[in-house]
């Protein structure tokens, strides 16, 4: 069911575009391999979204061989489950591996990289096993992800491999999750941002997007991506080229916004169950009797905009126009990244809270000139704006645990996830 009401038709435009989006990325697809045991299905929950190897459609392509895929992530990984490595299993892996890599080569399925685990704490490798490494490597890029390393023992590991001389494209020493040695001393997990830059330059750029929509292990690095293409994008909308307009016709700037916020989804990934991103855009825009977002979003941005009293009223420049688009698009974006960071930490999101730190944030990056915006993204290097957006966030959080959003608006909310099939839970 459609909403008829003119409130939620840029959110439903939003939804639709951003799906549209996702389907259109290429996917990418990542073979995980390596002895049972080894943490092959810990990685794959720690660096992709949803906990892809529990939740995600597993489908046996070849005797050793499985894929994991999950509608709306546009990332397909193969792994070899439950392997012992005996040489003759061995064999069969390796031909069933390259028989997948002949059969989709050219094709949307074509495998992009390999992630090949070995537990960091073993002494050696079998000849058989550096054998097999060697052979894949011949046809695809391996990482060799040595998975659960702790210091010394992983430490003597890795010098014991660079005497080897693998045909690897990288090697990364990785710690899935936390490791516990004792119950005060736990060893924090690391290496997945690593591995996410490793793979990001093995695989095609038209891969990149859909990567970055599917990890979750480096969630600044997919804000940072999400900013860069936010500020081109309004460089060119609103650079040279567009004409002042009325500010009675804020409302063409809509389809702009649309475009903004539904690209910004897309980069992210919407694991968020769709009734939480139906109220963040609804907040954009600010519930209350707001028609339609942009309109509103335009008129309050002008309340912040210093010295906007002598435009309302006047025209919107190109200038001002690039303010306030930029401004949107980077609030949203830092409370992306605080949904995104709570959502993998498994933790529960205050809705109302969320609402009202889009506006927060929106407040002041709305009264930044367009220099301190361009500079923000510099600063971004360093995760200022969203170490300033998370404060914010958890200082609202002490503050209070819920606020009250009115209860008409609350249900219509919720009826409109309800009935927005495509985006249900299945
Ligand atoms: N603490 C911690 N435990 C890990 C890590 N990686 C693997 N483990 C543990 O090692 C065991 C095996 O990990 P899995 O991820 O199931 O191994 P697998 O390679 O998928 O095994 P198969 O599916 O049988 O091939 C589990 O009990 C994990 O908890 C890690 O990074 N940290
Ligand atoms: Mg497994």
């Amino acid at each position: 069911m459609k909403f008829t009401d003119n409130k939620y038709n840029m959110i439903q435009e939003i939804l639709e575009k951003t799906e549209a989006e996702i389907e259109k990325m290429k996917p990418v697809n990542i073979l995980i391999a390596g002895k049972t045991g080894v943490g092959k299905s810990t990685l794959i929950n720690n660096v992709f979204r949803e906990k892809l190897a529990d939740t995600g459609i597993g489908k046996p392509v070849t005797t050793h061989l499985r894929q994991i895929s999950k509608e709306g992530i546009p990332i397909v990984l193969y792994d070899t489950r439950g392997l012992e490595l005996d040489p003759s299993v061995q064999k069969k892996v390796k031909d069933e591996i390259f028989d997948l890599v002949k059969q989709n080569k050219n094709t949307k399925e074509a495998l992009h990289a390999v992630y090949y685990c070995i537990q960091a704490n073993s002494s050696r490798i079998e000849e058989t096993e550096i054998d097999l490494i060697k052979k894949i490597s011949s046809v695809l890029p391996v990482i060799l992800v040595l998975t659960q390393s702790i210091g010394k023992s992983a430490e003597d590991f890795n010098r014991y491999l660079d005497n080897l001389n693998l045909p690897v494209a990288a090697v990364q020493n990785i710690m899935a999750e936390p490791y516990e040695i004792t119950d005060d001393y736990v060893i924090p997990p690391f290496g997945l941002k690593e591995l996410i830059d490793k793979t990001l330059q093995l695989i095609p750029k038209e891969a990149h997007d859909a990567f970055m929509n599917a990890q979750h292990a480096d969630i600044e690095r997919k804000a940072k991506a999400a900013r860069r293409w936010a500020s081109r994008y309004v460089a060119t909308t609103f650079g040279v080229g567009f004409a002042p307009i009325p500010f009675s016709d804020a409302s063409v700037l809509i389809p702009m916004q649309v475009t903004l916020l539904a690209h910004i989804t897309a980069i992210f990934g919407i694991s968020m169950d769709k009734a939480t991103i139906v109220s963040l855009l609804a907040a954009v825009g600010g519930t209350g009797s707001a028609t339609m977002i942009g309109k509103t979003l335009v008129a309050n941005a002008f309340k912040f905009i210093p010295g906007a009293g002598t435009i309302i009223g006047g025209i919107i420049s190109g200038t001002t126009a690039s303010i306030v688009t930029s401004a949107l698009g980077l609030s949203y974006i830092e409370v992306l990244s605080i949904i995104a960071t709570k959502e993998k930490e498994g933790e529960s999101i205050d809705l109302g809270l969320i609402e009202r730190l889009v506006r927060n944030q929106f407040k002041k990056n709305i009264t930044l000139n367009r220099k301190e915006l361009k500079s923000k993204d510099l600063e971004f290097g360093s995760d200022e704006a969203l170490k300033d957006a998370y404060n914010t966030y958890e200082s609202m959080e002490e503050e209070s645990h819920s606020v009250s959003v009115p209860k008409k608006i609350k249900r219509a909310l919720s009826k409109f996830a309800e009935n927005h099939k495509p985006f249900n839970k299945k």
